[in-house]
């Protein structure tokens, strides 16, 4: 099969475009990484010549040996859907997770996105806290949810209950709440630990003043993830620019309550008193 006839890649390329039109990826920003199963690349492996091993700039031992299908660097998401092939590239790790090798796309050169780090390393610590469940990661520059990061403490623990009041399917959504990395330089190596090791315990990340990571199962439980998360972060935004004191919400044993009923575990640390 031709690599863009495959369902993974069409839903990745469908997942790039409705970020895009989102309005979370001007110019080159964000980028989007898919762990490939082994039946899906057995499927296109006709159509795949790999190019020679570059350094990854990290080390994940745990994704030796897998392919990745992920974003180019400085390539545009509104790009991916006209042209794929230059967008985007399908990636090898070699046997010790320290080197990749483009083995398909980026046809007019490049290199896989700048933020190959976070990704690998978010997808090393889903793999294994999810049995191999998770295969997706993304990473948007959402428009209300950098806004929070200069409002809001830069504390797991107040984005998570902030963004839990705002609407009520958040607690079920994000349940295990809410990881906030302060500003740090993107693109190397410290960030991808930072926001790995709190992908440990969350789905969502946020980077401050840049933007949000999110991991998932699949292309639309990712990016729902993503689209629930921006779109509370919207509804506060909103209603901090109305007032800065909420006149009534949602209270910790709505909360608790709401757990039983949609059997969720909501961590006590988000249900805090407020005075
Ligand atoms: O340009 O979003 O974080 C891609 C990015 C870097
Ligand atoms: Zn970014």
């Amino acid at each position: 099969m031709k690599v863009l006839e495959a369902a993974f890649v069409k839903g990745f390329i469908r997942m790039a475009t409705d970020g895009w039109e989102q309005g979370w990826h001007e110019r080159n920003g964000g980028n989007l990484s898919y762990r490939i199963k082994a039946e899906e690349i057995g499927s296109v492996q006709e159509e795949l010549s790999c190019k020679e091993w570059q350094p990854i700039g990290t080390t994940v031992p745990d994704l030796a040996g897998e392919y990745f299908l992920v974003t180019g660097s400085g390539k545009y998401m509104r790009n991916v859907e006209i042209k794929p092939e230059d967008s985007i590239c399908i990636v090898e790790l070699d046997d010790k997770g320290e080197r990749y090798r483009t083995c398909w796309g980026l046809v007019n050169g490049g290199r896989p996105t700048s933020e190959l780090p976070s990704h690998l390393m978010n997808h090393e610590v889903k793999k294994k806290v999810t049995n191999g469940r998770y295969r997706v990661i993304y990473h948007a520059h959402t428009t209300n949810t950098i806004a929070l990061t200069f409002v809001l403490p830069l504390e797991d623990e107040a984005f998570t209950r902030e963004l839990w009041e705002m609407a009520t399917e958040c607690p079920v959504v994000f349940p295990d709440g809410i990881g906030i990395v302060p500003w740090m330089v993107p693109g190397g190596r410290d960030i991808a630990v930072a926001t790995s090791e709190l992908m440990k315990k969350y789905d969502v990340a946020i980077w401050a003043h840049h933007g949000m990571f999110c991991a998932g199962e699949d292309f639309d439980m990712t990016f729902g993830l993503m689209h629930t998360v921006e779109k509370s972060a919207e509804i506060l935004v909103k209603v901090l620019s109305m007032t800065p004191n909420k006149r009534q919400t949602i209270q910790p044993d709505d909360f608790r309550n709401l757990a039983v009923d949609f059997k969720v575990t909501l961590p006590e640390r988000f249900l805090y008193e407020k005075h």
